[in-house]
């Protein structure tokens, strides 16, 4: 047959995605498979394996519409081979193509399966860039260079210029870079909260769910009710309604958890975003549209738009510059294995109860869920990297390792030793309690330091400072921490090591 192959993955479902340019409609092969090593190789969370397999459908019958040759393997089809290069070798057997083109894809596992092709199958293989990003990895290790530090806010502030994004000529809107000391509003109560996104379910969706009712048991999650966008419209509706509805507030709230209600003013367009249905700098342009009408104010705006050209480029520049190296880090040599109730909520903490049960039911929680409750307690528990970047990977319709591992490994475990994050995101019960209601439904006090009664945040906290002030305790961002820490006096110090000690031996 020859011509081209067009190999596109499951997080590339993008319709002018670089593998898919300069097709030959008539000529070429595009070839999707859903496969059971990339839905197994951690146990995914049984919504988003369904979110993934209908938005992969879906997109597959568009690129049909569209006149593409498109062969799709089904996860329930006889001949499935199971993984991406078993059936990248069933479609070379069967198209006999001349040549393969894939777009760079979201993990470092997966590229080094492609740079096999070429040896494995007898013909030229070809990588396209992933111009779904606004950087690439060869410009980061380039910015890189020049800094001791490497922040994300420098970065971003690069980022905004060369993207001509919220700027008055060459400053930035409003005369600040910055408006996060604006953004850390506690809740109130009253908050009236926009009800997120629902979809509608199709019969695609609906085969989808019967399909895998049953077919991953043993992995974590509900399956059902599912509601994500699984379209490319439907997602742009899903980020219309987000621009309307809750930027306005998503400076104020950015920090803030409310019992049962994990979505609060964020935009739930993560897993959208990752999986190409929605494209970073359209959702830039949307938000700065609003800023300029007037709609929404700079502290939102600015804050939303410095997650997506900031964090979200600046994670994927780090990942791709730092491994292999960067998933065996351990600077704090962690070594506890994960305690069960991240699987079933089960714990008397309610903090940490509700963030895992809203993660079950929905493969979601916000930022500050996922770093000041739940990264946070695994920091101060001193989980190994390996267990709770596994945990990440699996439970967020969002996860992709490029993305999951910078923040677990970089900016929640500091096992880089302060590569993305200049000093380790820790904290008591108070910050938790300031920012969330979660600690007056606590079986827990989070006014009490010591005993079994007190908050175990409060003990960890400083448990942890003391544990690691061999390495910690010059980070000049900790200077003050350290200082009480030499003020407290042996009794204090024995009470907390006990408490700590007490705790951890029964999780
Ligand atoms: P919003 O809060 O509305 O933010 C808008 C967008 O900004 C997000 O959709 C996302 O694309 C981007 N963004 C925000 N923060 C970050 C960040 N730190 N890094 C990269 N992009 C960011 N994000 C993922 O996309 N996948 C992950 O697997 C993931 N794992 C995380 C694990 C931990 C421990 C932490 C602390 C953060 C993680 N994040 C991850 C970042 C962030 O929590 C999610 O992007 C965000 O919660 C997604 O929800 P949203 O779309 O409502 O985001
Ligand atoms: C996450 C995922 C899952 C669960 N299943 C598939 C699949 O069956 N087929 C596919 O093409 N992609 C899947 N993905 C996304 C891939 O894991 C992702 O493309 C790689 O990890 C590279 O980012
Ligand atoms: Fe979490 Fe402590 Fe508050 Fe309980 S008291 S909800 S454990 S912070």
């Amino acid at each position: 047959m020859g011509g081209v192959l067009r190999f596109i993955l499951g997080d590339q479902l993008t319709h002018d995605l670089a593998s898919l340019q300069d097709c030959d409609k008539d000529a070429d092969t595009l070839w999707m498979c859903e496969v059971r090593e990339e839905a197994t190789y951690v146990k995914h969370h049984k919504k988003k394996i369904a979110f993934l397999f209908s938005a992969m459908r879906h997109f597959a019958k568009e690129l049909e519409e569209k006149g593409y040759n498109i062969h799709y393997t089904h996860y329930e089809d006889k001949d499935n081979a199971g993984s991406f290069t078993n059936e990248v070798k069933r479609a070379v057997d069967k198209v006999k193509p001349d040549k393969i083109i894939v777009t760079f894809p979201g993990e470092y596992r997966v590229l080094q399966e492609m740079k096999s092709w070429e040896d494995s199958f007898g013909i030229p293989v070809e990588i396209k860039e992933d111009d779904r990003f606004l950087s690439q990895p060869e410009e980061f290790e380039d910015w890189k260079k020049d800094y001791k530090e490497a922040r994300m806010e420098y970065f971003y502030r690069m980022m905004r210029k060369k993207h001509d994004v919220l700027m008055k000529g060459k400053d930035p809107e409003g005369g600040q870079w910055n408006y996060d000391s604006e953004n850390r509003k506690p809740p109130k109560e009253g908050l009236d909260i926009p009800k997120p996104y629902m979809g509608q379910n199709d019969d695609i969706t609906d085969k989808v769910l019967r399909l895998f009712a049953d077919k991953f048991d043993d992995h974590f999650g509900d399956l059902e009710p599912f509601y994500f966008a699984v379209t490319r419209d439907q997602a742009l509706y899903a980020l219309d309604k987000f621009i309307e509805e809750r930027l306005p507030t998503f400076g104020d709230y950015q920090d803030a958890m409310v019992e049962g209600e994990p979505w609060m003013y964020h935009a739930h367009i993560g897993f959208y975003m990752n999986c190409g249905l929605l494209k970073p700098l359209e959702i830039i342009r949307k938000a700065e549209a609003s800023y300029e009408a007037g709609d929404a104010p700079v502290n939102a705006v600015e804050g939303f738009i410095r997650q997506i050209l900031g964090w979200r480029e600046y994670m994927r520049g780090m990942y791709w510059t730092r491994m292999p190296e960067f998933s065996q880090e351990n600077f704090l040599e962690a070594d506890r294995k994960l305690p069960e109730f991240f699987w079933t909520g089960q714990t008397k903490m309610n903090c940490l109860r509700q963030c895992v049960l809203d993660t079950k039911k929905y493969a979601y929680a916000h930022h500050i869920q996922r770093l000041m409750v739940l990264g946070n307690f695994a920091l101060l528990a001193g989980i190994h990297p390996d267990e709770i970047n596994e945990w990440f990977l699996i439970v967020y319709a969002d996860a992709f390792e490029w993305v999951e591992l910078p923040n677990v490994s970089g900016m929640s475990q500091f096992a880089d030793g302060g590569v993305i994050a200049s000093k380790p995101y820790i904290s008591s019960g108070t910050y938790i309690n300031k920012m969330s209601d979660y600690c007056k439904n606590c079986s827990y006090s989070v006014s009490k330091k010591n005993g079994d009664k007190a908050c175990p945040f409060n003990y960890l906290y400083w448990d942890f400072l003391s544990r690691h002030k061999g390495k910690l305790e010059n980070n000049q961002r900790l200077g003050l921490v350290y200082n009480n820490l030499s003020k407290m006096d042996e009794e204090k110090l024995k009470a907390i090591h006990d408490d700590a000690k007490r705790f951890l031996s029964s999780i």
